[in-house]
């Protein structure tokens, strides 16, 4: 059976959701997934990182995100260095303000952590030196701030992670590999869908952003997102709305127009289908919470 790491074994007993594990260097470790995700910063040395299908040369720059059920594994250590931080994307509720409008922040959180087979497979990010260097000083405070535990820590924990991501997002904007410029191209449709989340937007309109044929877009998206554009956009209006739900008191049909449904019934099935509960049964188990 392959092994999972568990939340419990991972992070403070206080249940914040972001831990740093510095490997330095990285011990050898069997194959394993996680029940959260792991942002990995290669500070040195190199191996070889085995994932499912895929499989890539680690060195000093690299850069890259593990979803919790993603298997992986490092082979052939030499001297690997790593900063391993571990956060719980569910506990976490950052305010993400205008990040989704990055296509760097798509490329490197939404869609390489889960690439599947198919996907072009080297989109990684590689950083400059200099960029390294604020990663790791970004990465120093964090770790700070965890291991002190002083009041106001969780804040001041989150604030430099919320930087982390974003200086990674723009980074991995600035210059791609090749097979990176196909994810960015995915991850600027993933903006162009998230500021228009209000509207239908058409297939031709991403097609066209990501500089593809509307089939090969299609295809790529489900092979990058495993669902669909329209897929997508539902369940974004539904992850917004869940947040309407928990942190506002607006009406049920004020929200479906908020996030975008312009049918309150229909609102309501696709969040039924989606949670399993009703938008007022949801609003009121977290209360119950
Ligand atoms: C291991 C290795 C794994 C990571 C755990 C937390 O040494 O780096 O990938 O999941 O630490
Ligand atoms: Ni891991």
């Amino acid at each position: 059976m392959k092994r999972i790491l568990k939340i419990n074994e991972w992070f403070h007993p206080d249940g914040f959701p972001i831990s740093v594990e510095r490997r330095e260097p990285q011990e050898l470790f069997e194959a394993h997934a996680h029940e959260f995700a792991e942002l990995v910063i290669v500070t040195g040395g190199k191996c070889l990182h085995v994932t499912g299908h895929d499989s890539w040369e680690l060195t000093a720059g690299d850069v890259f995100v593990i979803s919790g059920p993603r298997e992986h594994e490092y082979r052939d250590l030499v001297d690997l260095r790593l900063i391993n931080i571990l956060y719980q994307p569910s506990q976490l509720n950052l305010g993400l303000a205008d990040l989704p409008s990055v296509a760097g922040y798509h490329a490197l959180f939404t869609l390489e952590p889960s690439r599947r087979k198919r996907q072009p497979s080297k989109g990684r990010l590689h950083l400059s030196a200099k960029e390294m260097a604020q990663v790791i000083e970004l990465a120093d405070r964090l770790e700070v701030e965890l291991k002190c535990r002083e009041p106001g820590f969780g804040f001041m924990a989150t604030a430099h992670f919320m930087q982390i991501i974003g200086l990674l997002s723009r980074c991995y904007g600035r210059s791609p590999s090749p097979d990176g410029k196909a994810l960015l191209r995915i991850g600027e449709a993933l903006s162009h869908l998230e500021r228009n989340i209000h509207r239908d937007v058409k297939l031709e309109e991403l097609a066209s952003i990501a500089q593809m044929s509307e089939r090969s877009f299609s295809r790529v998206f489900q092979s990058a997102t495993g669902t669909s554009p329209l897929a997508w956009t539902i369940a974004q209006r539904i992850n917004r709305a869940c947040s309407l739900l928990r942190h506002s008191d607006r009406r049920i049909t004020e929200i479906a127009f908020d996030v975008g449904f312009n049918d309150s019934n229909y609102f309501t099935r696709q969040f039924r289908k989606s949670t399993g509960l009703s938008p007022r049964a949801y609003r009121l188990r977290q209360s119950v919470d």
